[in-house]
């Protein structure tokens, strides 16, 4: 990074700082990861540069023959990668992802049914501050408040009463996994689409880690930046394609799209313009990775270190939403330790141990406030953590909410911290 450098020395010292902040804490917030060099070169490229607007071989510019190659590179090994019949890698990040998807299976006013935000949902899965439920009329599920669980009887039943055009999973915030195969019959009951917003846990899907939402979803979106590992971005991918329920003809022929053409069309020129071919370049890089037997092995400590993490929590006396995980967070339930979520997030900040406060279902404290905090295991795990490194890292959280704001802690805490970062060494390159 030379010429950044000496080009702007005042932006080069802020890209140094945030490295070091990358490399000496304990990166733990659940949605986060660190892409791999060979995805930060491909993101920082001269692809930046051309304008692609359409799809490989149907491009509205010249030029087009290389990032052709690129975006077929990048849709093929997404779709070895899940088994998927099609794949879009064009949506900017999951919010414009999920946004190309309402476009696709609902009018303004429909319902969809999701996953509560406050019991771990997502803000696009109809949340009345986005654009999701400002424009289509959100009916939720959620979980129980005795076993942290979805209920799907309970599912079944809401989406009786409420009757909606699509049904979406996913979370962002829910340490279970999905039973698909109920949900297609829920879905099939009613008469609705069903899409899955696996933007969390899309790496464990991929290599077999979580149940396979493919061969049951209608349709299915992603990030490609969390446990998947890639560059900051989205997709959507379809199991399988064919002509499709929704109707839509194609306008000359009279013939009934596929639901991968009326996908297409939703996220261009239905809800973006330009694609980032440069980041399109960095996601054929990281499902590159994705496709190789280590990322299997990568995806399995993930899951062996959230399990860890879980025990390590309830062994010192700590409640977990659903009493555990089945993939690669919990939700720490603070109440009965006398804590928030906001006091719990900064004291650990203070150490070098970053995590987010979060909602816990039926919770009484404000968003602002929150009772609880959701740990992750993707980045660590990626610097190499195992299990015994996981069992030291709630050591050293436990002994900062024991007491937070005790600053002889915090100090010694962050010794800690910062000796074990290096002894895991993360990036040498981007201020080298
Ligand atoms: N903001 C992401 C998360 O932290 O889960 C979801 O978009």
């Amino acid at each position: 990074m030379d010429s950044l450098k000496t080009h702007d020395p005042e932006l080069y010292g802020y890209l140094e700082q945030e490295t070091e902040r990358q490399n000496l804490n304990f990166e733990l917030i659940a949605s986060e990861n660190f892409a791999s060099r060979a995805t930060i070169e491909a993101m920082g490229s001269v692809l930046t540069n051309k304008y692609a607007e359409g799809y490989p071989g149907k491009r509205y510019y010249g030029g087009c023959e290389h990032v052709d190659k690129v975006e077929d590179l990048a849709r093929n090994r997404a779709k070895k990668l899940f088994n998927a019949d099609w794949v879009n890698v064009q949506p900017h990040s999951g919010a414009s992802a999920n946004a190309a998807v309402y476009l696709a299976f609902m009018k303004p006013g429909e319902t969809l049914l999701g996953l509560d935000l406050a019991h771990g949902g997502h803000l696009t899965h109809g949340s009345p501050v986005n654009f999701s439920g400002i424009t289509y009329n959100a009916e939720f599920y959620g979980v129980e408040k005795e076993t942290g669980h979805i209920n799907l009887d309970k599912v079944l039943e809401k989406a009786k009463k409420v009757k909606p055009k699509m049904i979406s999973i996913g979370a962002s915030a829910y340490p279970r996994d999905f039973d698909y195969k109920v949900f297609r019959e829920i879905a099939d009951e009613v008469g609705a689409f069903l899409w899955m917003d696996m933007a969390h846990t899309a790496g464990l899907i991929a290599t077999g880690e979580l149940n396979d939402p493919l061969p049951w979803s209608d349709v299915i979106s992603t990030t490609t930046h969390k446990t998947l590992r890639g560059p900051r971005g989205g997709m959507i991918l379809v199991g399988n394609d064919g002509e499709n329920k929704l109707g839509v003809v194609a306008s000359k022929s009279g013939r009934v799209k596929n639901v991968s053409e009326v996908l297409d069309s939703a996220v261009f020129p239905g809800s973006q313009g330009g694609p980032l071919m440069h980041v399109i370049a960095a996601k054929a890089v990281a499902f590159g990775e994705a496709l190789q037997p280590e990322f299997k092995t990568y995806q399995k400590q993930v899951k062996t270190n959230a399990k860890r993490m879980a025990e390590e929590f309830m062994n010192r006396g700590y409640k977990l939403v659903s009493d555990g995980t089945d993939n690669h967070l919990i939700l720490v339930d603070l109440r009965n330790k006398g804590l928030t979520g906001k006091i719990a997030e900064e004291s650990l900040d203070k150490a070098g141990i970053t995590v987010n406060k979060n909602m816990v279902p039926f919770d009484t404290e404000s968003p602002f406030v929150t009772s609880g905090i959701r740990i992750g295991t993707p980045a660590l795990t990626t610097r190499g953590f195992e299990e015994d490194e996981f069992s030291e890292v709630v050591r050293l959280i436990d002994l900062i909410l024991q007491k937070p704001g005790d600053e002889s802690i915090i100090t010694s805490v962050k010794g800690d911290v910062q000796a074990m970062c290096k002894n895991f060494p993360l990036y040498d390159f981007i201020t080298a």
